[in-house]
């Protein structure tokens, strides 16, 4: 069974729905081709389940066609017929039962990202979690924490096939409340950021002038002579991957409802990067963002940004005030990306058009914007050293991917624990990254403080993935407070399935 609650007016939800239970019963509906509304349909935890039985969220894994927009229908893997998900909502602390079915041949992950969920629920097989069997279902009970933006996605490696793991449709938006709602603010609106339609090209890389330029001279000097050894062998460069159509809640810009607004509100975006591979941005002509949260979690220091950068999995709250009145596009900053319908149109009351872009001026995003201000945060029991490293095209033409000279294996068995935790101690991962790629460094089942970057301290900003950018270095703090074993990985689909992971065990 599921409880579903219609949001007739797109992704907009006023404040006092917010909290109304309108649960309408509704079975598996796979309706082909699901229709995209350019909203994403949300849903409420009422309470755990009784004697009778039945789940709070049935999710259903299988593969359908998807129209995200006029005469544009992709066919791919999903959750209950349509992409993004159904949104999921979860009261903190308070257990919640899933039901997950597996309507296809393969055996599926679904990872709770940025959830503190033990290794029987997490997700991911690295860690042992069993596999949802294909044809077959599993039931799962969890306490959902911390409250906040989270979200659901496979974690099934895909390796060269384009129609796996994340570059289909298996993703969708968790929220969960928690005892206090201090944000001042009228309504809610949730954006899912995805691309469609993958294929690979060699070479091309993702531009990163966006982040502040400060990088370390040994570490370049390191990537650029493997690269050159590469070439100079006669190696072509590695495989990338290229997208042809690009959504927002699952429909290319101008084949979606509007966001309709009215002046002088004030509407807090719940933003979503589920990209397999890709950085996002997003801005809205004339307007900007005050960034409350960063996956999810409050931020010390809310400040205004007029551009939000997002790296593959990460998520930003942020409240916009409507007071520049026209038709707006809310777009990426790519031209080509949002001419591929990377955005979707802001509407003011009476006001008539088509959506309008105007280019921002450039603008770094920095994560210590939303820091508390010359802080540093308490030092740690013990340091684990990282260096990533790239070996162009070594694998059948993929790059792969190491950290500390050791690539997680391809094949299939479950590598042994690299990096050892005592329960209740406090951890620093000090990262270097001798590539010149970006990557996305995801850390299951706990959150991390940023304690450095861009060669500066910082505390106060707790997260799940961070952006390291290339030849740049970080630090990031965790305290050992959720026992099992704990995955580390890059984000970037192509590197995590290339050799870009490892595992943390307690001991
Ligand atoms: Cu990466």
């Amino acid at each position: 069974m599921i409880k579903r609650e219609e949001i007739p007016n797109g992704a907009l939800r006023s404040r006092r729905q917010f909290l109304k239970t309108a649960a309408i019963s509704a079975g598996a509906f796979l309706l082909p081709p699901a229709r995209g509304t350019g909203q994403v349909q949300g849903s409420v935890h009422s309470a755990p389940p009784g004697n009778n039985d039945r789940a709070h969220y049935t999710l259903r894994i299988g593969v359908s066609p998807v129209e995200i927009g006029r005469d544009r229908i992709v066919s791919i893997s999903n959750y209950n017929g349509q992409f993004p998900g159904p949104m999921i909502r979860l009261k903190e602390g308070q257990p919640a039962t899933v039901d997950i079915f597996n309507d296809t041949d393969i055996p599926e992950q679904l990872h709770w990202h940025g959830q503190m969920v033990p290794v029987d629920v997490d997700g991911a097989s690295e860690e042992g979690t069993p596999y949802i069997p294909a044809h077959g279902k599993r039931r799962i009970t969890f306490t959902p924490r911390p409250a906040g933006f989270r979200f659901y996605h496979t974690h099934n490696r895909a390796g060269a096939n384009l129609a796996a793991g994340q570059y289909n449709g298996l993703v969708g938006p968790v929220f969960i409340e928690g005892k206090s709602d201090p944000g001042n603010y009228d309504r809610e609106v949730f954006l899912v950021l995805k691309e469609f339609e993958p294929t690979f090209s060699r070479g091309g890389d993702m531009p990163q002038n966006f982040l502040p330029p400060v990088t370390n001279k040994h570490l370049s000097e390191q990537g650029e002579s493997a690269m050159k050894a590469s070439l100079t062998k006669g190696m072509p460069h590695g495989y990338e991957v290229g997208y042809g159509s690009f959504t927002i809640n699952g429909r290319m810009l101008g084949h979606a409802e509007p966001i309709r607004v009215k002046q002088g509100e004030r509407i807090l975006f719940h933003i979503l990067n589920g990209s397999a591979t890709e950085m996002r941005s997003l801005a809205l002509p004339g307007h900007s963002f005050r960034v409350i949260a960063l996956d999810g979690n409050p931020v010390p220091n809310p400040e205004s940004a007029p551009v939000l950068w997002l790296g593959t999995a990460e998520r930003i709250s942020a409240i916009c005030e409507m007071n520049h009145p026209g038709v707006w596009i809310l777009g990426d900053l790519d031209d080509d990306d949002r001419r591929h319908g990377m955005g979707i149109v802001v509407e003011y009351a009476g006001q008539k058009g088509k959506g309008e872009w105007v280019k921002p001026a450039p603008f770094h995003w920095n994560y210590l914007r939303f820091a508390k201000p010359s802080a540093t945060g308490p030092a740690p029991d013990e340091t684990f050293d990282m260096v990533f490293a790239k070996d162009n095209a070594a694998e059948d033409g993929f790059n792969r991917w190491s950290i500390n000279g050791s690539s997680y294996p391809m094949t299939g068995e479950i590598a042994p624990a690299s990096f050892h935790l005592k329960q209740g101690k406090r951890y620093r991962i000090r990262m270097r990254n001798a590539s010149d790629d970006i990557h996305p460094i995801h850390l299951h089942r706990h959150s991390f403080e940023l304690t450095k970057i861009f060669g500066k301290s910082s505390a106060g900003v707790f997260k799940d993935v961070v952006m390291l950018g290339g030849y740049q270095e970080a630090e990031i703090d965790f305290v050992a407070d959720n026992p099992g074993l704990t995955l580390f990985h890059c984000h970037q689909q192509l590197h995590m399935d290339f050799g870009f992971m490892s595992l943390f065990d307690y001991v």
